[in-house]
This record gives structure tokens, C-alpha cells and sequence, in this order.
């Protein structure tokens, strides 16, 4: 019988750069998982000689098209698609859609390679998959961007359904976005189905799917300080992003008790040490979802500072909560950070750390949430759309915070199972999400046989 060699990390990355040339991202968040799966992967046999890693690693299919639209001057503008369908073992393909200028393929492939993770944390029937667009939405009308989205449809409307592939939202994809690519799916394919989520209330969309990710990082950090003896309550916090994440983050924590004294957006940040509070949030929301202005402005009415071109990891905090983009902290954000003493930190982005900064963390036993178990509120929220379009029924917002809750609750459990150090005290999240995210799919891999 053959018997097959132990997998190092330092072979492993080797093959992984190998195959996927040119694609940097991609590499990090693979080998931020395989660091902790490794060791597990050469303790149960079973996995290693399936090759179980790296038929994770390699997608089930990439597709990548041609989206040709017409500005407002008349003049022809061409953009490139993609979807990335990365595992189906556990449910129909699962993950939103991003269009922002700096899209390509090695970052749809990072986000639908953690996609995978975070959607078995959440323990419904959800597999990965990542798409979208180099299209940049910023300045462009209202016809634009439908027109854009239209065009975008046209082609992935081919590739996707209810039962095969369901995509959402994500950077530069909200609910304008996901309404006017639903309109095209609809009409093209002359049926009414939840092929995808985040639509809005009036057809087919779930009460909480806007709130959920900020929420479900806010609840998750919540449960971090509970198993510490500790609570949001009374913390200074510091968020970045003043999208859809960090705006519901920032409402949550400060339900919670927590001050949030930053919130940033790609020119730079604001501070208000007084905190942001409910009316001056409503500001933000309608200033980034409505009239699509600058986070500058928030400066100018509330009369406090505006960092432009810096990012907020300089400001003394308890509590830090990055939900803006990736690896927008690195090791020398993470060293000040912990330097001002900070108590945790939970990703409401994907892979907003860089590798360096996650060890700086680590190894300071700073409880560090990854954005797979931290951020895994909004696909939940997301999946529970689905049942509902399913059965043809739409629950309470009572009924689906108190699910959202249950679903983070578990996620954490799971990370303190697979997490939880010899000391019986530090929980080492990246460990926990990662181990208890790859068991249930490499379970259902391995039943499906060599496929
Ligand atoms: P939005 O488009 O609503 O907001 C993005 C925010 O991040 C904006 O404030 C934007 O600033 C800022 N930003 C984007 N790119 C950069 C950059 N390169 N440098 C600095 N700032 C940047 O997106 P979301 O809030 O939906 O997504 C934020 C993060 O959360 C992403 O990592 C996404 O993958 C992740 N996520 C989203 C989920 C969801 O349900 N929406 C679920 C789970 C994770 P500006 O306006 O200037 O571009
Ligand atoms: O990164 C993510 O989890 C998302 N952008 C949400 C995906 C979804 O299908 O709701």
C-alpha cells in the first residue's frame, strides 16, 4: 500500500505558488489557513492521502467573461466579469459579487477560498463562490451603473440559479446594485426565484440581510469579551469602512455600550472622540448610500478631524473592528495597536490583516475574530433569505436577529472547540475557525469519493 508523505508548509506553498502564479492574495489567505490545518491534516490520515487540501485549493470553475456597456456620452466601455465557483460540497455555490476598480482574479479567488469556511461555520447549506468586476461605480449616474449591471447579468445569468449558484453583495455591490442585476435576471430567464440575496423587502429580500454582517461582527466580539469576563460596554472603539459593514458594526456596538470614535473611507479617516452616535451614524449612512459623498463632510458638519490618506490604527483604542478592504492593517499598525492596548479585535472585512499582523497579534494573546467566523453574519443572514424565497414565507425581524445571534453564538463555540489552547485560557480564533470550518467540507469531500 502506498503511504503518503506528511504535508509541510513550506512544500505545500511551494506546489500552491506554482499552480497559481501572479496571485498574491489568493496565496495569503490559503496559507493563512494551511498553517493551521497542516498539523490537523497529518494527524488524521484520512484527509492527507485524499489530497483533501489541495483539491480545496484548485476551484471548481472560474469563469470569466467580456461586459460591454454605453456611458452617458455615448461612448463604449468595456469591463471584465467573473465568477469564481469554488466548492460545492456542502450546498449550491454561495458568496456576493464586488465591483471595484482593483478586482481581479487573485483576490475573487482569496474571497471564494475563505467564502468556503466561513459558510460551513454558519452550519447552513451554503458552498462558495466569489464574482464581480473591475468596474469602478464611483462617479458613474445612476444609468450607468444599471446599465452596467444589466450588461453584467446578461452574461451570469448563464452560469447561475437557485440551486447551482446564488451571489450577493460586496464591495460596490448594495442593494441599487443587486435590484437592478435581479430586474435583468428576471426578465431574461421569465421566472421569479432567489437566485439572489440581498434583494430588497418588496421582492423577496429578508429583514436584517442589511444589518447582518455588522451586526454578527458586533455580537461576535460581543461573545469574545463574555468568555473573557468582560463586555463591549464602556470601550472605545475604532472601525474602518463607512460602507455597509462597518455602518451596521458601528450601530451594534454602540447598542452594546461600545464608543466608536473612527469610521474612514478611501481618502482617509475621521475621529470624534465624543463618539458617534445614533443621529450622527444616520448622517454617515445618508451620506454613503444616498447622496455617495465623502467621509470628509462628516468632518466639516460635526467639527472634528479628518486624517486624509491615513488609516485609523493610530487612534487609541480597547477595541479594533476593520471593515473597510484587505490588508489595511499591517504589522506595523498591528504593533501600534497593540502598544495603545487594545483588548480584541474582530474583521468585519475579508483578510484585513495582513500575515505579519495576525502573528503580532497572536503571539501578544490578543484575541484576534478572522473575518470567516467574525463576518460570517451577513451569508448567514444571506442563507436564511434563501429559506424563506424557498418557502415562499417571510419571518419577523424578532425571528431573524434572534437566528443571527444563534448562528454567531455557534460559530464562536466552534472556534473555542478547535481554538482553545493547552492553557485552557487563550482561544486562538484563526486556529478554531479554520480547523472547524474544514471538517465538515473535507468530510463531505471525502464521501463523494475521488471526485
Ligand atoms: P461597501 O462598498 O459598502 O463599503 C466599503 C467601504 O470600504 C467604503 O467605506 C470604502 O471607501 C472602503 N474601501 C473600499 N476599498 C478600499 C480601499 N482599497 N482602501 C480604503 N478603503 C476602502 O462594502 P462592504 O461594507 O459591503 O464591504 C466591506 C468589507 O466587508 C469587504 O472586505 C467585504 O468583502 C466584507 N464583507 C462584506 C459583507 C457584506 O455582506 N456586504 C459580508 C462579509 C464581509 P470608498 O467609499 O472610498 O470606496
Ligand atoms: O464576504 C461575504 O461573506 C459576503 N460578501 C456576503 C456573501 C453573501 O452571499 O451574502
Amino acid at each position: 500500500m502506498n503511504s503518503t508523505p506528511e504535508l509541510t508548509l513550506e512544500n505545500f506553498r511551494e506546489g500552491l505558488v506554482k499552480r497559481n502564479p501572479g496571485e498574491p492574495e489568493f496565496h495569503q489567505a490559503v496559507m493563512e489557513f494551511a498553517e493551521f490545518v497542516i498539523p490537523y491534516i497529518n494527524a488524521n490520515p484520512k484527509y492527507l492521502k485524499a489530497k483533501i487540501l489541495e483539491r480545496m485549493t484548485e476551484p471548481d470553475r472560474t469563469i470569466i467573461f467580456r461586459v460591454v456597456w454605453e456611458d452617458d456620452a455615448g461612448d463604449i466601455r468595456v469591463n471584465r466579469g467573473y465568477r469564481v465557483q469554488f466548492n460545492n460540497s456542502i450546498g449550491p455555490y454561495k458568496g456576493g459579487l464586488r465591483f471595484h476598480h482593483s478586482v481581479n482574479l487573485s483576490i475573487l479567488k482569496f474571497l471564494g477560498f475563505e467564502q468556503t469556511f466561513k459558510n460551513s461555520l454558519t452550519t447552513l447549506p451554503m458552498g462558495s463562490g466569489k464574482g464581480g468586476a473591475d468596474f469602478n461605480p464611483k462617479g458613474k449616474s445612476e444609468r450607468e451603473v444599471m446599465r452596467f449591471c444589466q450588461s453584467f447579468m446578461t452574461e451570469l445569468s448563464k452560469h447561475i440559479g437557485q440551486d447551482i449558484d446564488i451571489p450577493a453583495g460586496d464591495i460596490g455591490v448594495g442593494s441599487r446594485e443587486i435590484s437592478y442585476m435581479f430586474g435583468q435576471y428576471k426578465r431574461l430567464k421569465n421566472e421569479f426565484t432567489g437566485t439572489l440575496t440581498g434583494k430588497s423587502l418588496e421582492f423577496g429580500g429578508s429583514l436584517i440581510r442589511k444589518e447582518a454582517t455588522g451586526y454578527g461582527c458586533a455580537y461576535f466580539m460581543e461573545q469574545v469579551m463574555n468568555h473573557r469576563g468582560d463586555s463591549i460596554k464602556g470601550k472605545v472603539c475604532v472601525v474602518s469602512g463607512s460602507g455597509n459593514v462597518a455602518q451596521f458594526a458601528v450601530e451594534k456596538i454602540t447598542s452594546l455600550g461600545g464608543r466608536v470614535v473612527t469610521m474612514s473611507d478611501s481618502s482617509g479617516f475621521i475621529h470624534d472622540p465624543e463618539g458617534i452616535n445614533e443621529e450622527k451614524l444616520a448622517y454617515i449612512i445618508d451620506l454613503k448610500t444616498v447622496r455617495r459623498g465623502r467621509i470628509k463632510e462628516y468632518a466639516d458638519k460635526y467639527n472634528c478631524k479628518f486624517f486624509e490618506g491615513e488609516k485609523p490604527w493610530s487612534i487609541k483604542c480597547d477595541l479594533a473592528f476593520p471593515c473597510a478592504t484587505q490588508n489595511e492593517i499591517d504589522e506595523a499598525a498591528a504593533r501600534e495597536l497593540v502598544k495603545n492596548g487594545l483588548k480584541a479585535l474582530a474583521e468585519g472585512a475579508n483578510m484585513p490583516c495582513t500575515g505579519e499582523a495576525i502573528n503580532v497579534f497572536l503571539d501578544a494573546k490578543i484575541p484576534f475574530a478572522p473575518g470567516k467566523a467574525a463576518n460570517a453574519g451577513g451569508v448567514a443572514v444571506s442563507g436564511l433569505e434563501m429559506t424563506q424565497n424557498s418557502i415562499r414565507l417571510s419571518w419577523s425581524r424578532e425571528e431573524l436577529e434572534g437566528r443571527l445571534k444563534d448562528i454567531m453564538s455557534g460559530i464562536h463555540k466552534q472556534c473555542v472547540t478547535y481554538g482553545i489552547e493547552e492553557d485552557g485560557n487563550y482561544v486562538n480564533y484563526v486556529k478554531g475557525a479554520n480547523i472547524g470550518g474544514f471538517v465538515k467540507v473535507a468530510d463531505a469531500m471525502l464521501a463523494y469519493g475521488v471526485i
